[in-house]
């Protein structure tokens, strides 16, 4: 049996019940087959073994009171993955579907993403399964209140710093934030997706879904073609959607869909940013309110974003979302890229299917780095206390999306699997972490 064989059943053996992470390591190790089959200091070092496993993960009770008077527990926790080149780096989502699968996959992914963008930032993942959806500001506030006071603990600016992802937004960065601030007495840059007022970076709002655009426009033009004029199906409707939707129309192309956990809307005039951010960022509301600003488009409940088509798909919603049956139909639709906003939102089968019938698919550690590449930036200027101006940040941001989609090309091209950015982006990610890991011997 291959070294990557034997880690991927041992992965297997040690955490039967938790797919997802099974799923994320399974797609990387697989393609690490074309580097560590040829030098023999991996398997001697342990290194795969080593990068499966956790450096720690913290798991903690999170009490808290609801409006009505009555005592809620959820559960918190954080993954501190791997810290070889950088602090643990990577947000906190809060959703009720959270488990230690869930963030463990995350975490896992994060540690090549974060490899990815050239700044020095380890990988890490947290949150908890409580659900903001429906909650009363107060309840939000409590319940990031008693999450702080135990995490408070274990983060710091030079340790482990957190962001957002699902469910934790800028409401929730705050109250974190000023709960750790008042706990630790220190102003420092513990979280990032601050508010402006204390200490957030211009352009980190925009940047998940802004870099997704950078980099297929990137592809593109490497292909010797160009993303105005083009078509996009999008998935999602919150952070990373709202923005990649809005960079799409600002380069002249054009999203047609978007959607949440109950339905999906298709207007062919292009999706309405503006109805967009009122209905989510404002009201807080369901995509049913979207025909109220828009008459000529649909509204559909369930899911449906994939059969449009589109010539680029662009899912920002969650794991797992695009499934056999939509890669196909993407194929029959003559779909010319698949470019991930969200983590892992594509199955391994449907990338595989995807790759095979020539649709250029960017994997999510490449394609939604621009999020956690700009939280570093902000890590920088809270260190330096200065701030840049919104074109500085996205000129940064712009450049490292671009950098980012050279070096997984290269990557691919130098281990003669030209297109394939999925092993491209995992061998590169790799490398730099592994390299670290090896100079820092057995720890
Ligand atoms: P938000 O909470 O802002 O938005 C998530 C969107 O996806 C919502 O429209 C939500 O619908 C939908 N969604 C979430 N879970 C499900 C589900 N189980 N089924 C169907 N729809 C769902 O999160 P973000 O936009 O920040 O994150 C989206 C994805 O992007 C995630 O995979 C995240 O890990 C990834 N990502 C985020 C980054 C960031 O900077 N924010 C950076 C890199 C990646 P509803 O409101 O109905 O729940
Ligand atoms: O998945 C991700 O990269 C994020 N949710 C952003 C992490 C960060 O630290 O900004």
């Amino acid at each position: 049996m291959s070294y990557v064989d034997e880690v991927i059943e041992k992965v297997k053996a040690k955490n039967p019940n938790e797919p997802e992470f099974i799923q994320a390591v399974t797609e990387v190790l697989n393609s690490l087959r074309l580097v560590v089959d040829n030098d023999e200091r991996y398997q001697k070092e342990a290194l795969l073994e080593r990068i499966v496993e956790p450096e720690r993960i913290i798991m903690f009770r999170v009490p808290w009171v609801d409006d009505n008077g009555k005592v809620q527990v959820n559960r918190g926790m954080r993954v501190q993955f791997n810290s070889a080149i950088g602090p643990y780096k990577g947000g906190l989502r809060l959703h009720p579907s959270v488990n230690l699968s869930i963030i463990k996959f995350l975490g896992f992914e994060q540690i090549f993403k974060n490899s990815l963008t050239g700044l020095p930032i380890g990988g890490g993942k947290g949150g908890s399964d409580f659900d903001p959806k429906g909650k009363s500001d107060r309840e939000v506030m409590a319940f990031c209140q008693s999450f702080m006071t135990e995490l408070c603990k274990y983060i710091g600016a030079d340790t482990d710093v957190p962001a957002g992802d699902i469910g934790t937004g800028a409401r929730e960065i705050g109250y974190m934030y000023g709960q750790y601030k008042r706990i630790r007495n220190l102003s420092e840059g513990v979280l990032t997706g601050k508010g402006l007022s204390y200490g957030g970076s211009l352009a980190r709002t925009e940047a998940t879904g802004y870099g997704l655009v950078y980099i297929v426009e990137e592809l593109l033009k490497s292909k010797g073609d160009t993303i105005v004029g083009k078509t996009a199906a999008v998935s999602g409707a919150g952070n990373v959607a709202i923005y990649a939707i809005q960079k799409l129309e600002q380069l002249g192309a054009k999203a047609v869909t978007c959607s949440d956990s109950t339905g999906w809307v298709y207007d062919p005039d292009g999706i309405d940013v503006a109805a967009l951010k009122e209905i989510k960022e404002v009201k807080r509301a369901r995509l049913t309110e979207y025909t109220k600003y828009r008459p000529n488009a649909e509204y559909h409940e369930g899911r449906g974003v994939w059969n449009i088509k589109v010539d680029l798909a662009l899912p920002c919603a969650t794991q797992n979302e695009l499934l056999i049956d939509d890669a196909k139909a993407l194929v029959a639709n003559g779909t010319k890229v698949v470019a991930e906003g969200a983590n892992m939102p594509t199955t391994l089968e449907a990338t595989e299917y995807l790759q095979e019938n020539g649709i250029y698919f960017v994997p999510g550690k490449a394609a939604n780095a621009g999020g956690v590449a700009t939280s570093a930036l902000e890590m920088s200027q809270n260190s330096m206390r200065y701030s840049w101006t919104f074109e500085e940040v996205d000129a940064k941001l712009k450049q490292i999306m671009v950098s980012i989609f050279h070096n997984i090309d290269d990557a691919a091209k130098e281990y003669g699997v030209e297109n394939n950015y999925v092993a491209g982006a995992n061998i590169a990610g790799f490398k730099k972490v592994a390299d670290a890991m090896l100079a820092h011997g057995i720890v």
